[in-house]
């Protein structure tokens, strides 16, 4: 067979992928002993859902300067710009369903139980809840809400709603914003303190299709290790946690979890 039709994992990771199958060997009855399981997700969790990612190519961000979108200062200067942003990716979302990833993490806790399980997760897309995961813990909010900007009412706006490209607030007539995390803006508290400890908790802890550049979702990854977990990397390459990873897992997470979570 040419190189052109050999299929693409085969191709460029051939060393990468008998490893795989070998971590994945290593890594089951680690998960199959933990007592306390906690999981971070990325974006990369849905991209084969069909959800771009925020970095790299083909990036959410390539053709749009993150200041421009994603900081209270663009919300300020141009709310219409933001908002045709944010509609955008909740109509996106109408689309989208989750995938054998999500699935698998949703099995993970019907496993274990909820009370010996947390799903951490910076995605702002839903599809883990979607999948029916249900200790899920959004460190970034949500598209399916929004938040007014004056007087603070959440309200929960389904993606499939379309919403007006200004939207305003039924109590005060405020202007409304996606009830999302943007950058300088604090997580919410009850969340990050229920993730820390969660992660401190955690005897395994998988991080899953995340860069790990932004904090402080990124230091759950230490305070998980510091605490004693393993930690098992689900990821198409080596990250910025990889320095605390025990057992990477190098491979499309819709392909890994599966075969991690099944055996
Ligand atoms: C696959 C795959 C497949 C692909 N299978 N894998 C300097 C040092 C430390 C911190 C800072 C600093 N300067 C500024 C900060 C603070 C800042 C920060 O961390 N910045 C860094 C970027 C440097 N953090 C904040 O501002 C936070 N708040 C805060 O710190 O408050 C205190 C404060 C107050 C005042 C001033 C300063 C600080 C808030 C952070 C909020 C982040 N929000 C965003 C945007 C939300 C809006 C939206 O969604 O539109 O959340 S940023 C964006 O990144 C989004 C994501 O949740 C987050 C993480 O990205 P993620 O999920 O990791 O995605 P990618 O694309 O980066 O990676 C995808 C991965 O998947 C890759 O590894 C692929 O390989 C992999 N992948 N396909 C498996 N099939
Ligand atoms: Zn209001």
């Amino acid at each position: 067979m040419s190189s052109r039709r050999t299929p693409y994992n085969a191709r460029m990771h051939p060393v990468v992928h008998n490893q795989l199958d070998e971590a994945i060997d290593q890594a089951v009855p680690i998960l199959q002993r933990a007592h306390y399981v906690g999981v971070l997700t990325g974006a990369g969790v849905s991209a084969e859902s069909g959800i771009a990612t925020f970095r790299g190519s083909g990036g959410l961000w390539e053709g749009q300067r993150v200041e421009d979108v994603a900081t209270p200062q663009a919300f300020r200067r141009d709310p219409g710009l933001v908002w045709r942003f944010y509609n955008q990716r909740r109509a996106s979302l109408r689309t989208s369903q989750p995938n054998p990833g999500h699935h698998a993490l949703y099995r993970l806790e019907a496993r274990l139980g909820s009370d010996r399980f947390a799903l951490i997760t910076q995605n702002v897309d839903g599809l883990h809840r979607a999948a029916g995961s249900r200790h899920v813990l959004e460190l970034h909010g949500s598209l399916a809400r929004v938040r007014c900007q004056e007087c603070g009412e959440v309200k929960y706006r389904p993606a499939n709603e379309d919403l007006p490209p200004l939207p305003r607030c039924d109590r005060c007539s405020d202007l409304l914003r996606p009830d999302i995390v943007w950058f300088e803006e604090a997580l919410p508290e009850d969340v990050w303190t229920e993730a820390a400890d969660c992660a401190a908790r955690s005897d395994v802890f998988l991080v899953v299709g995340t860069s790990a550049v932004v904090y402080p979702a990124a230091r759950l990854v230490p305070i998980a290790k510091a605490a004693g977990a393993v930690i098992i990397e689900v990821n198409l390459a080596p990250t910025e946690a990889s320095y605390w990873v025990d057992i990477g897992l190098y491979g499309p997470s819709g392909e890994v979890l599966p075969k991690l979570i099944a055996l």
